[in-house]
């Protein structure tokens, strides 16, 4: 059998394709671009919640906070690994973020100006992400589906402890209510940005989708996010801001308005409400690290030599 004729069998057959094995120079340039890209958003998502850190409202937020933006540090380093088993290599990944040669989620290119975002980004973003990560348990690329299982017990952790922020501001005061309310506002529609642009312009999906890159289309998730999210809506006592909003017994989910796709293009070519920002502070996190880079290459350095001596 040919080298792409077994590839082809191991997809049709659902099998994982494996770092060892031979791949078409499109697959592995596509899951380079999606691994890497999915990389620098848990990286880059840091720093919308962390500007909370010093600020959260108790002790018990403050650690729950720590703890989720210390996993997402955790879930770029899983995906930068998984890129690098392709043939990456983690410092380009980098130099091209910051160069904005690579993209991010433009959900993250949005403020957090009140501590009721923090809730609407777990509620939200975490469960849009657990939508969208959840299939990717199945992608075909053995390593990026692995380090998905354990990404998605954590993201789901993320989505309880947003709700569970959320439903003590609703029993709070009126005050809280209206915080809750108003960031429900400006993140509902962002949020199902984040699932991409729709099918009819999706210039990667099919191909990723006979790849099994992709399980589902964007359009099915986007959907699969507004049913799952509607009820826990109303259970909350939030209203989504969307006049479109309404179940559709004919189709058996809810039909729901059109996003702003202007806006994420706009948003993804660099020109949301917070890219400079974002883009400027992880170059300053990344230079100010630059002497942890050269330390550690040096020990290393120092240990090899070390243990060519003792070998001599
Ligand atoms: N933002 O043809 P498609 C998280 C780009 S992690 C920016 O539909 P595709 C955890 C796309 O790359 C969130 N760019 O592309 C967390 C493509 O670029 P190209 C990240 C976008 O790949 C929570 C072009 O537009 N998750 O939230 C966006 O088939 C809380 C055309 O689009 C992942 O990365 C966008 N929203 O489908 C962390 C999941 N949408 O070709 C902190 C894995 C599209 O010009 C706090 N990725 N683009 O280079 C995926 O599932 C897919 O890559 C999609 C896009 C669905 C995002």
């Amino acid at each position: 059998m040919s080298l792409q004729a077994q590839f082809d069998d191991t997809i049709r057959r659902d099998h994982r394709i494996e770092p060892r094995d031979w791949m078409p120079e499109g697959y592995r340039k596509t899951l380079i671009r999606q691994i890497a890209q999915h990389a620098h958003s848990e990286i880059i998502g840091m720093q919308p919640e962390g500007e909370w850190i010093t600020r959260a409202p108790s002790l018990r937020r403050k650690a729950i906070l720590l703890a989720k933006v210390q996993d997402e540090a955790g879930h770029g380093l899983y995906l930068y690994s998984a890129a690098e088993t392709l043939g990456a290599d983690r410092a380009d990944l980098t130099e091209r973020l910051i160069g904005g040669r690579q993209k991010y989620s433009s959900i993250f290119n949005y403020p957090t100006p009140s501590f009721a975002d923090v809730g609407v980004i777990g509620w939200f973003v975490d469960g849009a992400a657990i939508c969208n990560q959840v299939p990717l348990c199945r992608s075909s690329y053995g390593p990026y589906a692995r380090a998905m299982v354990r990404i998605c017990k954590e993201e789901s952790f993320h989505q309880r402890q947003g709700y569970e922020l959320l439903l003590t501001m609703m029993r709070g005061t009126e005050a809280q209510r209206s915080m809750v309310q108003d960031a429900v506002d400006r993140w509902w529609w962002p949020s199902l940005m984040m699932f991409g642009p729709p099918d009819t312009d999706s210039p990667n999906t099919a191909q990723s989708m006979a790849w099994r890159i992709k399980r589902h289309t964007n359009d099915e998730l986007r959907q699969r996010f507004v049913d799952m999210t509607v009820p826990q809506a109303e259970f909350l006592g939030v209203t989504l801001p969307d006049p479109e909003l309404r179940w559709s017994a004919e189709r058996g989910c809810h039909d729901f308005g059109t996003p702003d796709w202007a806006e994420l293009r706009r948003v993804i070519d660099g020109d949301g409400p917070c890219n400079a920002e974002r883009i400027a502070r992880r170059r300053d996190a990344h230079e100010g690290g630059a002497w942890v880079r050269e330390a550690a290459s040096a020990h290393a350095a120092k240990r090899a030599a070390q243990a060519e001596r003792s070998a001599a």
